[in-house]
């Protein structure tokens, strides 16, 4: 008497002798959590959607992270959704409908808000005013101020000034420092001068 023994993926048939491939899909028993093709002596699972992709056990289909690869082309902000992801734009800029961002022209509407000169620039703007007036805290409206200009070359002056009196002020006390270590010196000499004019006395004349 003797046994046959079939291969992996194949069962040994009613007569004992042969062996006949196992369909893995029809059973159920490949595991494939969407598509199966069965193989001759074996078998394989795939994903009937896109955006999905086999996990590591070869049979699971799970999301694929479209922004792990190359930011998904988005030029900005991919984010990954369920089976697809979208892309999305940084503040100031607008979605050119694939990829791509561009930048807003704030100034092409309502010139911005801008009372006098819009100024467009990548991602945002800004106000600018001609002269003789400047920017309001809100940054768009410009107001009125004859004496900007020279109220700037007087404030430009009076940092001159501040600089200026710090380096005098250092001076002073370097000075001070030395008018000190003169006169320390003027009195230790004036003791020396009297201690001599002591000894150089007669010493019948010693007071
Ligand atoms: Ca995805
Ligand atoms: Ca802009």
């Amino acid at each position: 008497y003797h046994r046959c023994l079939c291969n992996q993926g194949y069962s040994l048939s009613a007569n004992n002798a042969t062996c006949s491939d196992i369909n893995e899909c029809e059973g159920g028993s490949g595991g494939c959590s969407e598509g199966c093709i069965n193989s001759i002596g074996s078998f394989w699972c795939f994903c009937q959607h896109n955006g999905y992709q086999l996990d590591r056990d070869n049979k699971t289909c799970i999301d694929t992270n479209e922004c792990e690869t190359n930011n998904g082309n988005c030029e900005h902000i991919c984010t990954n959704t369920n089976g697809s992801y979208t892309c999305g734009c940084d503040a100031g800029y607008q979605f050119n409908g694939t990829h791509g961002c561009s930048d807003i022209d704030e100034c092409a509407f309502a010139n911005g808000n801008c009372s006098q000169q819009c100024v467009n620039q990548p991602g945002s703007y800004h106000c600018e005013c001609q002269a003789n007036f400047k920017l309001d805290t809100d940054n768009k409206t410009c107001i009125h101020c004859p004496t900007c200009s020279e109220f700037e070359s007087v404030a430009a002056d009076v940092a001159n000034f501040k600089s200026k009196a710090v380096v005098i002020e250092q001076l002073i006390n370097r000075n001070i420092r030395l008018s000190a270590t003169v006169a320390s010196l003027e009195d230790r000499i004036a003791r020396i001068e009297a201690s001599l004019n002591l000894e150089a006395l007669p010493a019948n004349e010693h007071p």
